[in-house]
């Protein structure tokens, strides 16, 4: 199982990379950021890898950004920063883990819960699901409507105690804390809310659309790394 996630990771790396010296970098990081503790003394422990298909870190503006909620709703919203900001917070204190492997242990992370932001919104009659799809121009995400009603799910603006940082899908990202890292759209722009799931990025290259921690992709519940 390992040997073939590493494989579909490559794969799918590769297919995505468009920039020379990409592919080198699809087995080191583009970088490795501190998750504190003791692990930030050991190389490559308790650190966050920043991913990006695109091969480039997006610069997104803060003071210009917005959120859209589209598609099946009866009122699409579009939702700046401060608005965001302004509206009830959820923090969360949890585990970070990738599908390959790598875990940060108890990350801290706050924004607004994508239930509420559904009910704001108002969810139309047939509509199943939700696509994310991020300002990167490639990545996209999925969740069924009862995934993303649950109260974990947060569309986050900080995380480690600080405004999330471009590296991190600044200035939001989706974060879906019972699922492996990849459902964890970076630099997300868009909402929509579709009549069916749409598989996403890493899932059209193999991966598990529900892809739970510790029951999915083939992974037991035991620590990996
Ligand atoms: N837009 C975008 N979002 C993304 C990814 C990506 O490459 N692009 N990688 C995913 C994967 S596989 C993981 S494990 C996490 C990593 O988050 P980090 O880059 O903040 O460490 O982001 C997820 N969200
Ligand atoms: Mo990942």
């Amino acid at each position: 199982v390992f040997l073939s996630l590493v494989g579909l990771g490559l794969a799918g790396v590769v297919a995505g990379g468009r920039f020379q010296g990409w592919v080198g970098s699809a087995v080191a990081p583009l970088v490795s950021q501190g998750g504190g503790g003791i692990g930030a003394l050991i190389p490559g422990a308790n650190r966050f890898r920043i991913y990006t298909v695109t091969g480039a870190l997006p610069a997104i503006d803060a003071s210009s950004y917005h959120l859209e909620v589209v598609g099946l709703v009866e009122r699409p919203l579009s939702l700046s920063l401060e608005q965001l900001r302004a509206m009830r917070a959820t923090h969360l204190v949890r585990d970070f883990q990738c599908v390959t492997g790598w875990r940060v242990p108890s990350v801290h992370w706050v924004g607004v819960r994508l239930a509420h932001l559904l009910d704001a919104a108002g969810v139309r009659p047939g509509a199943k699901a939700l696509n994310f799809v991020s300002l990167d121009g490639m990545y996209t995400e999925s969740l069924t409507l009862a995934q993303a009603a649950l109260p974990d799910v947060i569309v986050a603006y900080d995380m480690l105690g600080a405004p999330l940082s471009d590296a991190h899908g600044g200035p939001v990202r989706l974060y879906v804390a019972p699922m492996y890292g990849y459902k964890s759209c970076k630099w997300l722009g868009r909402v929509e809310v579709v009549d069916r799931v749409e598989p996403g990025y890493w899932e059209q290259n193999g991966y598990a659309v529900d892809a739970w921690v510790g029951h999915s992709n083939g992974l037991s519940d035991a620590p990996i790394t």
